[in-house]
């Protein structure tokens, strides 16, 4: 196995996905505090009260608020983000357990709307400094180095309804002052940064999914993304500037696209599905400016965007250090029509006969790790990680508490193997994070059944559950992974 020395091993999680304590110690809401929970074959929802008072919801993904609406917490609805799993009163505990698996890393957000409930504050809420002091003290004590998302999709809820989020240019300066706060207050605690989670879903799901987005919607997208490109540079010359030790990184949605025939239509439309949906992105953040079809882009859809020229040199000083990314499955891409669509979530595309797919659609596909690794290595030359990979599956508690999850075992070792291919071939691989290392709310359903976890969490999707935490079989087999640095898998 080529993993070298010191290689980081660890786990991912978000803050919104599994803190809980959506208004406890000052905190403010965040859009994933107004939006449902939803399951495979039904969105999430997005509630609000419209102008006249009445209750309604939205689809989480593509949805608009009607004119006059705010959002709002409705009494008949379930959030499950509201309580997560409790990390915010069990982070001693679950650290402890990560601690035994021998995680050397632990990837986790910020909740931005506990520093400013806000957003606009001038000053920062202190409970919420003190809380991530007191998680990164306790990593810091098992010796487990933070990898830290600063924007993990929770923009707090008032910057979303005064400001009309991200299109809005004010939002740099808002999210430049958290992230100062950030780099100021867990100096020393932190090394590791990335600034914003999947940058890339903003362009990447409004056509991925079927439908087609109108041009506004591309406007809008295109100039959000712009605006947190800005904000991602200067957060790396403010972190360099605090701290010289400071790694900072982008973190992209990986998707590893294929054509679905020789036909050169089909090879031409994935080169240039591969640059909207994920070099778009990776070009801005690593090589400090936007891509030669960039501008092809644009037309397209007839975007016109504000950039500044002072936007330009922050894009050109603001290089990220190293190039993260998730990983969970390829899709296919083609100017042909297909009978067969694979369904599920976050993947209508035509089904790929040569792979098997997970119980949410999601096509399995270690191969498409050493692919995107190898293409992404080449591209930037910047160290990699994979801050988030797994197998999002049904989970069974055996009447002695056990849980054998095998599914997961297998996954884990093929794209374990994936990786370290990739490794022999030259790529600069330094992490790797398996995602919701232990169970959590699901970003795309908002579902507690999808587990992940190495660590099992007793929470359901009606709201019950103990929070008791308790090792699947894959914990035991994770650490012995961890102890041979990848040898024994
Ligand atoms: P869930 C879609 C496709 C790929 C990754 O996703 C995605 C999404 C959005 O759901 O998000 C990342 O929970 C994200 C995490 C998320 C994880 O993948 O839908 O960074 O917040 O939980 C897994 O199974």
């Amino acid at each position: 196995m080529a993993f070298k020395e010191g290689f980081l091993w660890g786990g991912a999680t978000a803050a919104n996905q599994c803190e809980g304590a959506w208004n406890v110690d000052g905190r403010g809401p965040a859009l994933t505090d107004v939006t449902t929970g939803g399951s495979v074959n039904s969105p999430r929802y997005v509630t609000f009260v419209d102008k006249d008072g009445k209750p309604g919801k939205i689809p989480a993904h593509g949805g608009v608020l009607p004119e006059g609406a705010k959002y709002a917490v409705l009494e008949d609805e379930l959030y499950p983000n509201h309580d997560g799993i409790d990390f915010y009163h069990h982070y001693k505990e679950d650290i402890a357990l990560f601690a035994e698996m021998g995680f050397k890393t632990f990837r986790m957000s910020i909740s931005w709307s506990r520093l400013y409930p806000n957003g606009d504050e001038l000053e920062p809420n202190p409970k919420g400094i003190e809380f991530y002091r007191n998680v990164f003290t306790e990593l810091k004590k098992y010796n487990i180095e933070p990898l830290v998302t600063i924007w993990h999709f929770d923009t707090p809820l008032y910057l979303e309804e005064h400001y009309g989020g991200w299109k809005n240019r004010e939002l740099i300066s808002f999210y430049e002052r958290f992230v100062k706060t950030c780099f100021t207050e867990f100096k020393g605690l932190v090394k590791y940064w990335l600034t914003f989670n999947e940058i890339n879903n903003t362009v990447m799901f409004l056509d991925l999914f079927g439908g087609k987005a109108s041009d506004e919607a591309y406007q809008n997208a295109y100039q959000h993304l712009h605006h947190q490109f800005v904000a991602s540079a200067r957060a790396v010359k403010i972190g360099h500037e605090i701290d010289s030790e400071n790694q900072i990184g982008c973190m992209i949605c990986g998707i590893t696209f294929y054509p679905l025939t020789s036909d050169p239509k089909d090879i031409l439309a994935n080169r240039h599905t591969w640059e909207q949906n994920i070099f778009y992105c990776g070009d801005v953040q690593c090589k400090g400016e936007y891509g030669s079809y960039a501008k092809r882009l644009w037309k397209e859809h007839n975007v016109n965007l504000e950039i500044t020229e002072q936007d330009v040199k922050d894009l050109k000083e603001g290089t990220v250090d190293i190039y993260t990314f998730s990983y969970y499955m390829s899709t296919i891409v083609t100017t042909h029509k297909v009978d067969e669509k694979v369904g599920g979530n976050f993947s209508a595309g035509a089904k790929n006969p040569y792979l098997t797919y997970s119980d949410w659609g999601w096509a399995l596909d270690p191969d498409g790790l050493t692919y995107y690794l190898e293409m992404i290595y080449d591209r930037y030359h910047k160290p990699l990680m994979v801050v988030e990979n797994g197998l999002g599956a049904f989970d069974k508690v055996e009447e002695d508490g056990s849980i054998h999850d095998p599914y997961r075992i297998e996954y884990f070792r093929e794209h374990i193997k994936a990786m370290d291919t990739a490794i022999e071939n030259g790529v600069d691989l330094i992490g790797f994070t398996p995602w919701g290392c232990i169970d959590l709310v699901s970003a795309g359903t908002g579902e507690m059944r999808k587990r992940y976890g190495f660590i099992y969490v007793d929470k359901h999707d009606d709201g019950t559950g103990t929070m008791k935490r308790s090792k699947k079989d894959s914990f035991e087999w994770y650490k012995k992974v961890i102890a041979s640095n990848g040898k024994d898998i």
